[in-house]
């Protein structure tokens, strides 16, 4: 067997998940948002202090059982939006461009419902719906942002992506998306 340099030789191994709960048992990371970690991405940014100042609630959750960050391996974990408003804006996650442009990802969703927001560099905007049993495609350069549209339930999904590909917040986070998911009259609208 010949063992590339680029890619190294690790054991097989299984992971538990509790797909009712939306968590990973015993993750190696553990990554916790609270709203505090979101300043400067939403509309109302009154109301984002207004929410820290009252609790800082945590935004969202995600589990990894990491392995090695290279090209061959397959990068994967449980990511557990709650839900939520900022204003009339639903929570969200940060969203990012993976460093390595050229790899996409799964994401597949297990519980609740919402949207994958997806845009490109050059303004191309993309808003694929979340529901249990719909895996959404994000292509490689893409950028992408989840986002709960429940009143009352997590938005649970299984994400698989590039070992390799890398996270870029940076251009999202001065940028951000081109549209916004936004509460009216009771129901998502995108904006
Ligand atoms: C990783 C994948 C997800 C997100 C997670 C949190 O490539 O897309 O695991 O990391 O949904 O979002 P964000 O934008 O804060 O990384
Ligand atoms: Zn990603």
């Amino acid at each position: 067997m010949e063992i590339k340099e680029s890619t190294t030789f690790i054991l097989p191994f299984t992971v538990d998940l509790d797909l009712t709960k939306g968590i990973m048992k015993n993750p190696k990371n553990h990554i916790i948002r609270h709203a505090s970690d979101m300043k400067g991405y939403y509309k109302n940014d009154e109301a984002l202090k207004k929410i820290i100042q009252e609790g800082d609630p945590i935004h969202y959750e995600v589990f990894e059982v990491p392995v090695p960050n290279e090209y061959g391996h397959l990068m994967y974990c449980i990511s557990k939006l709650y839900p939520g408003k900022i204003g009339e804006e639903y929570f969200m996650t940060k969203g990012h461009y993976h460093t390595i442009l050229e790899t996409g990802e799964i994401y597949l969703c297990l519980k609740g419902e919402g949207y994958m927001f997806m845009k490109t560099s050059d303004g191309q905007f993309n808003a694929q719906r979340f529901e249990p049993g719909k895996m959404v495609y994000c292509p490689p350069y893409w950028a992408h942002r989840s986002v709960n549209t429940s009143s009352k339930e997590e938005l649970v999904s299984f994400c698989v992506y590039s070992g390799d590909a890398g996270h870029n917040y940076g251009e999202i986070e001065t940028e951000g998306f081109p549209k916004r998911g936004m509460e009216r009259n009771g129901k998502c609208v995108i904006i």
